[in-house]
């Protein structure tokens, strides 16, 4: 592994670039100004090795992925995100679906006497699905289920839903906690500098909104994860303040667990005009955030939104973990025109696709504890 950084060192093209693969090898960190020169100047070949030495230090092969299931609670919103295939605003909510207190406690229970770990629940923001409503969906999916870690709502449905209940952060996110959220997933992070945020997502919470709430959460003893939406009208600067803000909380709190770019996808929505970044894009940025984001133990591939194969490559760009099994669960990315249509993977499949690329494929839990080593275990694809 060492010779294989050596040699990069020595062909490195430029100073700068060599710099920063000096420093990669002695585990230092890069500042902002050589993130943007990796983001100008980095090839393919050469984030991808820093990364992937990054990345075999940090997990050796281990490969993560979970068993969860999403529920959608709706797709009525009151923001109007440009990116958003997805949501119906409520004055068209009969377009939309919105599911009962009920209707969500009998998915939860489809899944009884199956080993799934966790129930990632995040939709729209339905004005009527406030603080009352999601206590007592946490309060029943736990009275049914207690061992089942609820990763639950982006900063964007706190946000809104903290300021309509009249709650501080702290309150809300306390009253919440105690009602068996267990911790944050990473969404509606998006773009956080306002120049880029004012034109895709203005209506909704906020760079520091967003950052506070995960904050509080993190201050609580919750983990999070943090996403970026990219790939769309963001220049690299912007990627590089996104990344900063989010490495300065980590700093301060330690809660993050992963760090997941989310690719964004241009079918039916607002700016379906324009284009989609390159699979060369998309694993530059991969290595990059690898690089950069020193203090993330994870780094996350989302499956459903950039299809199999290149989930695959991603793991030899830095990556350590390709989400779950999802069982056909989200309707967030097919709706946004991504390769899967219906993203369901069996255990075995995913076991298969890790093993392919020769990585040792773990199953975990929410909190990156191991469930179980498949490295050797025969499985056979359905
Ligand atoms: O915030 C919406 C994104 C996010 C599009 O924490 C789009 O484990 C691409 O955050 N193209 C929500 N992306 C989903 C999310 C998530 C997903 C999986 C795992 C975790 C986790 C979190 O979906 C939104 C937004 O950034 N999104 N529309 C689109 N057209
Ligand atoms: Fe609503 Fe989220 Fe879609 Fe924005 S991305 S419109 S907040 S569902």
């Amino acid at each position: 592994m060492n010779a294989s950084i050596d040699m990069l060192i020595d062909t490195a093209p430029g100073e700068d670039l060599k710099a920063i693969a000096l420093k990669v090898r002695s585990s230092e960190r890069i500042t902002d100004d050589e993130c943007l020169v990796l983001f100008e100047k980095g090839s393919l070949a050469f984030v991808g090795a820093l990364a992937n030495f990054i990345r075999e230090k940090l997990h050796g092969d281990t490969t993560y992925f979970n068993r969860n299931f999403h529920i959608e609670p709706t797709n009525v919103c009151a923001f109007s995100c440009e990116f958003c295939s997805y949501s119906r605003l409520y004055a068209h909510k009969e377009e939309g679906w919105e599911l009962s207190i009920d209707q969500m406690l009998d998915i939860v229970k489809t899944y009884d006497g199956k080993p799934i770990t966790e129930v990632h629940i995040v939709g729209g923001v339905h004005p009527k699905m406030n603080m009352a409503y999601f206590i007592e969906l946490m309060q029943k999916i736990k009275a049914h289920r207690p061992e089942l870690h609820v990763k639950a709502f982006t900063a964007v449905e706190l946000d809104y839903m903290f300021r309509k209940a009249k709650l501080s952060i702290e309150e809300g996110m306390k009253q919440l906690h105690a009602a068996g959220l267990d911790s944050l997933p990473g969404g509606g992070a998006e773009i956080f500098h306002p120049e880029i945020r004012e034109q895709i997502c203005a209506d909704k919470v906020d760079a520091n909104g967003w950052l506070a709430i995960h904050e509080a959460a993190h201050n609580l003893g919750m983990h999070s994860n943090a996403t970026m939406l990219y790939g769309h009208i963001e220049k690299y600067e912007h990627r590089v303040d996104h990344m900063r803000r989010l490495r300065e909380l980590q700093d301060k709190t330690g809660g993050f667990n992963t760090f997941i770019p989310l690719k964004f996808r241009n079918m039916d929505n607002a700016m379906s005009h324009v284009p989609e970044s390159t699979i060369i894009e998309d694993m530059r940025l991969y290595a990059i955030a690898r690089i950069y984001l020193d203090n993330f133990p994870h780094l996350k591939a989302y499956w459903p939104m950039l299809g199999r194969q290149n989930a695959q490559l991603s793991l030899s760009f830095g990556v350590n973990d390709i989400d779950g099994t999802i069982d056909d669960s989200t309707k967030i990315y097919s709706m946004a025109g991504s390769e899967e249509q219906t993203p369901a993977m069996s255990t075995a499949e995913l076991v298969t696709l890790i093993k392919q690329v020769k990585r040792k494929p773990v199953e975990r839990d929410t909190l990156y504890n191991m469930v179980k080593d498949y490295s050797d275990a025969d499985l056979v694809t359905t």
